[in-house]
């Protein structure tokens, strides 16, 4: 198939991926595209990494060089061009995520992008919109967004637990997201942005619903906060449904990394987080605790999930499938962050603005 086909919406030659390895370009070779590469490489059956990209060419060609058969592209996207390569996955700084996605739709390359999906809510509505329409014309989706906390063994066991029933219905969620350190440019904004989003998508993936307003309180701040950072910070998510998630975003705690969901339904609760597996609180006597170790950072502590995210995206991609958080994911989780960083200037509950899907 010539490359005008495939722009023009066709459907790209995958019909003989299942028979081969998944030939993934990486974009973005920092921390967390470095370790999906290797993941790649090392663990993840079905795919092999045959281009990485990066704005630092030395970083790339390191990366590649421990890759047998990888090349380095430097523009990502003739990377995304690339005949020899069937499917991307994105892990460049947020500012470029929308034109490399839109790049992928255009070529009909199922594309699996970390999070933000794009910088502001409007755009990642676009992508929504420019999947739409590719999907209307072939039948398929090609957008997953990298929410990998809903791949992690202990969420995914609590998410059927409750849908299970296992708690009866679901009322509040408390959390907590700490980091031991960030860097000196990491801003409140940031917090929510990049960190608290992890939030709002575990909320809308355990509750199957969207949230409806936030809050935002700043409570005292650490001596250890960064000059202007309100840190920590309180927040409050209203969904459509009525139930309430808080969520407490420490990042200077300077012990590790603790990453905690607690959801208390009419029937009792459960707890993930504590580093010893899901906790679960009924009206019969609950079973002994043992302590955990504390994960130092989050490529320690959803290593697990990573691993499981990235063999999903594989045997979905081959297939011709997306298994995972989309595009309208991103999106919603776009939307409420912008909420929440309104929130955070006004100090007023913000009504979350989401189109109609
Ligand atoms: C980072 O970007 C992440 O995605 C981590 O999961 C989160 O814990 C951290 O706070 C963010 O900065």
């Amino acid at each position: 198939m010539t490359t005008a086909e495939t722009r023009a919406g066709a459907l790209p030659d995958l019909a003989d991926v299942p028979a081969r390895d998944l030939r993934v370009a990486v974009l973005g070779v920092g921390m967390m595209g470095a370790d999906h590469v290797a993941r790649l490489h090392s663990r993840i059956s079905g795919a092999s990494v045959v281009a990485v990209s990066d704005a630092f060419a030395e970083k790339a060609e390191q990366v590649a060089a421990a890759v047998p058969g990888c090349r380095v592209i430097g523009d990502p996207l003739a990377a995304i061009g690339d005949d020899d390569v069937d499917a991307v996955l994105i892990a460049t700084p947020g500012r470029f995520h929308e034109e490399q996605v839109l790049a992928c739709i255009e070529r009909g390359k199922p594309v699996l992008c970390e999070k933000p999906l794009t910088m502001d809510a409007a755009s990642s509505l676009g992508i929504v919109r420019t999947e739409e329409a590719y999907t209307a014309r072939t039948g398929r989706r090609l957008v997953t967004v990298g929410f990998m906390r809903r791949f992690d063994p202990e969420y995914a066991e609590l998410k059927a637990l409750i849908d299970a029933g296992g708690l009866g219905e679901p009322l509040v969620v408390h959390c907590a997201h700490r980091n031991a350190a960030v860097p000196p440019h990491f801003t409140s904004e940031m917090m929510v942005n990049d960190s608290v989003v992890h939030e709002v998508d575990v909320t809308r993936f355990l509750l199957d619903e969207e949230i409806a307003a936030v809050t935002v309180l700043r409570p005292r701040a650490t001596r250890h906060a960064i000059a202007g950072q309100s840190d920590p910070l309180l927040v409050l998510f209203e969904t459509t449904g009525g139930r309430m998630v808080d969520v407490e975003c420490f990042v200077n705690t300077g012990v590790g990394y603790e990453v905690r969901t607690e959801v208390i339904g009419e029937d009792g609760s459960a707890m993930i987080g504590l580093d010893q597996g899901l906790v679960r609180a009924t009206g019969g006597p609950a079973g002994a605790l043992r302590s955990g170790g504390i994960a130092p950072d989050f490529r320690q502590r959803f290593g697990r999930a990573y691993d499981i995210e990235l063999q999903r995206w594989v045997d979905a991609a081959r297939r011709g499938e997306v298994d995972g958080p989309g595009a309208w994911d991103g999106y919603a989780a776009q939307a409420v962050c912008a909420a929440g960083v309104e929130a955070l200037r006004s100090g007023r509950r913000t009504e979350v603005r989401l189109e109609a899907r």
